[in-house]
C-alpha cells in the first residue's frame, strides 16, 4: 500500500512533533532512542500454527487451537528462520526470537522430549549467533501422547510425571546453552495446561504435585546468568473450562517464594480483567516478570496483539513503575488464517508503539498535577496526550531504525507472499 510519506515529509512532520512534546517536558528523541533499545522477543510458532518439527499435523491438545489454513506456513527451520528474518526487517529495533522444544532439529532421528539436548538445537544457535538474534525457549506440555490425559507434570501417575520431569530439566539446560551462546539469559517459560473440563472434587493434589515437581526441576543448578526462569498461569483453556492447576494464584506464590519470573499473558485472564494494574503489585515481590502479548476474544486467548488499550495501559504502567529492565516484552498469539508474517509484523509494530507512548508520556506533570490535588490537571493532561502527533514520532522511529515507514511493510508482504510463501504447497 502506498505511503505518501517520503523522508522529508517526516523530518518536517517531526521537528513539529517534538517541539510539541519539549512543551510538555518530554524529549521525543529520548523517548525513540530508549524505545528502540528494548528487545521485543517474538514468539516462532505464528510462523508455523504452533506444529513443530515433531512431525505432528495441527496442534492438538493443550487447551489451545489454531483456526485457518492460509497458504504459506514455514514447514522447517529453514523456512521458519528465513520468515523470521523478513519479518524482522519489518519490525523496527531490537528483536530476540523464542522457540518451543518440539522446534529441534533431530534430522530425522526420533528423539524423545525427555531426552532433547542443546546440540538438537545447534541450528537455531548458529542463526541467533549470526544474526546476533538471542534466543528464549519454552518447555513444550503439549500435543503429545505423554500429555493426553491433561496432566503432566501435576499427573498422578508417577511415569507421566517423570517423563515430564526430564522434559523440563533437558528444557532448561538447553535454555542455559543458549544464554552461554548469547552471553545474555534466555527466558525459559514455563507454562502447562494440566487441568480439567468440569469440577474436579480434589484440587489440592495436582497443586501439590506440580509445586514438587517445579521444585525438583527448578533445583538442579546451572551457570548463573544464562536462563531467567519463569512460570504462566492461565484461567481456563479449551477442555480445561473448570480448573487449571497452574492459575493464578498458584504461580504467584510459587513465584514470590521462589524469587523467579511470572509471565503475565494478556488472554489468560477473566476475560475482562486487564494486567495494567497488577504490574506494580507483582514487581514487590518477584524479581520480574515476562509478558505475553495476545488479544483475548471470547473464548480465544491467543488472538493476534493490536495497540489496544490493554496493552497501551500495560506499556504505560511499565513506564510509570520505572522497571523495564526488569520486563521481559514477548508476544505470544497465533492465526492460520491470515497472512504469518504479517501476523508477527501487526503485533511487533503494534508493541513498539505501545512502548513508544509509553515513552512520550509528560510524566513529571502527570505526578505533579497528582501530587498537587489537582486531578481533574492529571485527567485533562492525559486526555491531551491522546491526540499528540504520535503518528509523527511513530514514523519517525521508522526511519531512524531502517523499518519501513506507515503502510509500506505491506507491499513488502505480498511480494513475499507471492516470491516464497506461495510456492510452499
Ligand atoms: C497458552 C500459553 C502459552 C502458549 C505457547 C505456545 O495459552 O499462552 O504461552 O501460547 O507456549
Ligand atoms: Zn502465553
Amino acid at each position: 500500500m502506498k505511503t505518501t510519506l517520503t523522508n522529508d515529509k517526516i523530518e518536517n512532520m517531526y521537528a513539529a512533533a517534538k517541539e510539541a512534546y519539549a512543551a510538555l517536558g518530554v524529549s521525543s528523541d529520548r523517548a525513540i532512542r530508549d524505545t528502540l533499545a528494548i528487545p521485543l522477543s517474538i514468539h516462532c510458532w505464528q510462523g508455523d500454527d504452533v506444529v513443530g518439527f515433531e512431525g505432528a499435523g495441527a496442534l492438538s491438545g493443550g487447551g489451545i487451537l489454531t483456526t485457518g489454513n492460509y497458504p504459506g506456513r514455514a514447514r522447517n527451520g529453514n523456512e521458519l528462520r528465513t520468515d523470521a528474518e523478513f519479518a524482522f526487517s519489518l519490525i523496527p529495533g531490537k528483536k530476540r526470537f523464542s522457540i518451543h522444544s518440539f522446534y529441534a532439529e533431530v534430522n530425522g532421528k526420533k528423539t524423545g522430549r525427555d531426552k532433547i539436548e542443546p546440540e538438537h538445537f545447534a541450528g537455531w544457535m548458529n542463526w541467533s549467533k549470526k544474526k546476533k538474534i538471542p534466543l528464549d525457549f519454552n518447555p513444550s506440555f503439549f500435543a503429545h501422547p505423554m500429555a493426553d490425559s491433561g496432566y503432566t507434570l501435576a499427573s498422578a501417575d508417577p511415569k507421566i510425571r517423570k517423563f515430564w520431569l526430564d522434559h523440563i530439566k533437558a528444557c532448561r539446560r538447553i535454555a542455559s546453552a543458549f544464554g552461554e551462546n548469547q552471553g545474555s539469559p534466555a527466558v525459559n517459560n514455563i507454562w502447562l495446561a494440566d487441568g480439567s473440563k468440569d469440577y474436579p472434587a480434589d484440587r489440592l493434589s495436582p497443586r501439590e504435585r506440580l509445586r514438587d515437581a517445579l521444585d525438583e526441576a527448578l533445583s538442579v543448578k546451572l551457570s548463573p546468568g544464562t536462563i531467567t526462569d519463569t512460570v504462566e498461569s492461565k484461567l481456563f483453556g479449551i477442555g480445561s473450562e473448570a480448573y487449571v492447576v497452574g492459575s493464578h494464584e498458584f504461580y504467584m506464590g510459587y513465584a514470590a517464594q521462589k524469587k523467579i519470573n511470572v509471565c503475565l499473558d494478556t488472554g489468560h485472564f477473566h476475560p475482562t480483567e486487564t494486567i495494567a494494574d497488577k504490574i506494580s503489585a507483582m514487581l514487590l515481590f518477584i524479581p520480574g516478570l515476562l509478558i505475553h502479548f495476545s488479544r483475548g476474544l471470547r473464548w480465544d486467548s491467543d488472538h493476534v496483539a493490536t495497540f489496544s488499550d490493554e496493552m497501551r495501559s500495560a506499556c504505560q504502567e511499565i513506564k510509570r513503575t520505572g522497571a523495564i529492565n526488569r520486563i521481559d516484552f514477548a508476544l505470544d498469539y497465533f492465526d492460520a488464517s491470515i497472512n504469518r508474517i504479517a501476523a508477527w509484523t501487526i503485533g511487533a509494530r503494534s508493541l513498539r508503539k505501545g512502548l513508544l507512548e509509553a515513552h512520550l508520556e509528560p510524566a513529571r506533570l502527570l505526578v505533579e498535577a497528582e501530587k498537587k490535588g489537582k486531578n481533574h490537571e492529571r485527567l485533562a493532561l492525559l486526555e491531551e496526550c491522546k491526540t499528540l502527533p504520535f503518528s509523527a514520532v511513530w514514523d519517525k522511529l521508522c526511519l531512524n531504525a531502517g523499518a519501513p515507514v506507515s503502510t509500506a511493510w505491506m507491499d513488502e508482504v505480498n511480494k513475499y507472499e507471492e516470491k516464497v510463501l506461495c510456492k510452499r504447497r
